[in-house]
Order: C-alpha cells, then structure tokens, then sequence
C-alpha cells in the first residue's frame, strides 16, 4: 500500500490511500478511524506522517475531528441548488433527510435602524428574533436567526420549534414571492463551533437572505451560518 521507494511524499500516500477507502464506501460515513498511533504501527511511518496525512484530509472534508472523541469520516456534502425559493424543512426532505431544529431562542426584540430599514418598518418596532439550529437527521447543519415584523404576522413558538416557518406564514394566507441572497466565506468563531460541532475556525458559509411577500412586504431577513464541510451550493449557467 505503502512503497517507500516512490518519489510520492509518504503523507501523500497514507492521504489517497485513506480517500480510496472512503470513496469505495469502505469506510462509512460516520465511523471512526483509527488513531495517528496505529496508522504510524500499520504504515511504519511516524505519528507527523500520519497527521500530516490527515490533517490535509480534515481540510479537504473527507474526516472530521471532535474534540475529545477522535476522527471520523464525514458524511456526503449536501449539495443545494440556488434555484427555487425553498425553505430548509423543503430542501431537507426533498433530499431524504429529516429535518429538525433546534430552538436556541425565540424572543420579540425591538429593531434597530438598520434591521427595521431592511424589514421596511419603524425603527424600534418589535420583531421576533428567532435562533435555532437546523440539523438534517440529528446533524447540526446551520445556526439560523430570523427576523420577521411582528406587525405583520402572528407566529407561534411551538410551530417554529416543531416545525417549518414558511409552512406556517403560507397556511396563515400570506404568499412568498422572492428572496435576495448573499453567500460569503468566514470560519467559525468558538460559539458556533460548539453548536455545529466543528473545530473552531473551520469553515463556514455566511448567508444572508431577505425575503418579500406577493404584497412586496418584507417578511423576513436571516442571517444564517452553514457549515463548510456539510454544504455545497450549485448554481445552474446557461450562456
Ligand atoms: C432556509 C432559509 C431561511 C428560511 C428558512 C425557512 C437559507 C439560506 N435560508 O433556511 O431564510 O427562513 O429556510 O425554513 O436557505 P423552515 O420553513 O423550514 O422554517
């Protein structure tokens, strides 16, 4: 498996050797691999070797580190279209997973200048300031706040905990139009890290959305955070 006689860096190797067994499906999602000391006896190579290797593979996605636990083999990014407008329950269950979330917080707060400038009403008029955690089969995908006019919609905290937002502004009468959407690259800070179970400074996609009702009332604005290593958004060209 190894050839130490190859011009190929040894970490290079234990690295390919590692992303074959994973890609044929030896190694499942989800399990854990053996610890740098038994891959060093196995390969005899040293322990830097081993990390190098695998380091190189935490980087790339394929394994994952907890803290405490040990290294795991990660599951299949999730790959979404920026397409549709759709919700996270919608884009969840669409690809077989299950969501749920997390309600972190669920709170009216009043706006402040620029918040009620995006939400199109009067600064220090109350929102509901809404935090949970969206995870896909009881992983932790994204930690999302929404904001959404109190004014404009009655919104019950058990639905939100329970179920899907926009499922419960739809069945109240309103109609979704569009959406604005930005994407940005950051890396997680030590709170978010903890919730989405990444190391810290690992990376994470920023967005930001802002959706308008058929009225062209704005209904929501949310800041979300996504995990770098589960999330891979695809966009369609056509020239
Ligand atoms: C998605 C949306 C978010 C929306 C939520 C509703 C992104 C980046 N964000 O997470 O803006 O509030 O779906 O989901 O896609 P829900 O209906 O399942 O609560």
């Amino acid at each position: 498996m190894i050839d130490k006689t190859s011009p190929l860096p040894l970490y290079f190797q234990i690295e390919e050797a590692i992303k074959q067994k994973i890609d044929k499906g030896e190694w499942e999602s989800g399990s854990m691999i053996s610890s740098e000391r038994e891959f060093a006896e196995n390969y005899e190579v040293s322990r830097m070797t081993v990390r190098q290797a695998i380091n190189n593979l935490v980087n790339d996605g394929y394994l994952t580190r907890r803290k405490g636990k040990g290294t795991f083999v990660s599951g299949k990014k999730i790959e979404q279209k920026l397409l549709g407008l759709t919700s996270f329950t919608e884009d969840m269950k669409a690809r077989g997973y299950k969501p749920a979330s997390k309600l972190v917080s669920f709170q009216k707060v009043e706006a402040n200048h620029k918040l009620a400038k995006a939400l199109d009403i009067s600064q220090n008029e109350e929102v509901y300031e809404i935090k949970r955690v969206r995870l896909a089969n009881d992983i932790p995908m994204a930690i999302e706040t929404t904001f959404v006019p109190v004014q404009l919609i009655y919104l019950n905290e058990i639905h939100i905990k329970e179920g899907s937002l926009y499922s419960q502004v739809e069945n109240a009468g309103f109609h979704i139009d569009y959406a604005t959407q930005s994407l940005e690259a950051s890396i997680a800070r030590e709170a978010e890290s903890e919730i989405l179970e990444i190391a810290k400074g690992a990376p994470v996609l920023l967005i930001q959305r802002q959706t308008y009702l058929t009225t062209g009332k704005p209904l929501e604005v949310v800041h979300s955070v996504y995990r770098g290593d589960r999330y891979k958004f695809m966009i369609d060209m056509k020239r």
